[in-house]
């Protein structure tokens, strides 16, 4: 369950980035943090070594309001090295959502589903049910020429029933990590009867013909 902070009138989602190393997920939240900008705190993370670990705060630049307070999402993701399990559970205890990165590589599949079956047991060691806790799949590195068809990648790693929404993505480029993230926030928010969204605030007009307008934002539900 989200964390309810009276004091600063605010409910905290925790969203976890999970799946095997090196499949993105450090990309794809130093991605979303450029992506979603001014919205963003500070990304908290330690990039030396084989410890890559991210964690940022962020509140939709169009507030939602659940039950009175306002929703602030907590993004973080643990390295995938199996060395790491014990971090992971701990990572994933409280988490409101999960975006679970595959790597499309075809040599990583494996990895993949080994990294998909350690996250479904630190979520069951969490007493986390997948009927509280949302998952939705990023597909990543699609931009690679041997990809795997997402076909065979759903077939193997989407054993949910029903079976969740996936999202393709290019890390590196930023293709669809803000996607993937909606979709997760529509599912987490849709268990709370008392959402809303403040309406979008018409773009400025551009100064001149062709000139762009503010850049697209990021509509967490509406
Ligand atoms: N071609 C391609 N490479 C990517 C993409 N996303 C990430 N990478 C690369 O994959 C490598 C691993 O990315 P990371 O983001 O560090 O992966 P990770 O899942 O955080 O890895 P661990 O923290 O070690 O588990 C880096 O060299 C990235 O540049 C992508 O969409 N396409
Ligand atoms: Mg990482």
């Amino acid at each position: 369950m989200p964390v309810p902070d009276h004091a600063r009138s605010e409910v905290v989602f925790k969203i976890v980035y999970a799946g095997a190393e090196g499949a993105g997920k450090t990309t794809t939240l130093a991605g979303i943090h450029r992506l979603l900008g001014a919205g963003c705190e500070e990304a908290v993370g330690a990039e030396t070594g084989s410890d890559h670990t991210i964690v940022f705060g962020y509140r939709p630049p169009r507030p939602v309001t659940v039950r009175g307070l306002q929703a602030r999402f907590q993004m973080m993701t643990v390295p995938g090295s199996v060395h790491y399990a014990a971090t992971w559970q701990l990572a994933l205890r409280g988490a409101d959502g999960v975006v679970f990165v595959a790597d499309s590589d075809p040599a990583r599949l494996a990895d993949n589903a080994a990294a998909l079956k350690a996250t479904f047991l630190a979520m069951r060691q969490n007493r986390a049910t997948l009927d509280e806790v949302p998952v939705v799949f990023q597909f990543n590195k699609r931009d690679l020429p041997g990809a795997l068809p997402a076909g065979e990648l759903d077939r193997v790693l989407n054993v949910l029933q029903p079976k969740a929404p996936v999202v393709e993505t290019c890390a590196e480029s930023g293709e669809g990590l803000l996607g993937a993230l909606e979709v997760l926030s529509r599912q987490m928010l849709a268990r709370f009867g008392d959402v809303s969204v403040a309406p979008a605030q018409a773009p400025p007009m551009p100064a001149r013909e062709g000139e762009p307008v503010a850049p697209p934002e990021m509509a967490v539900a509406s």
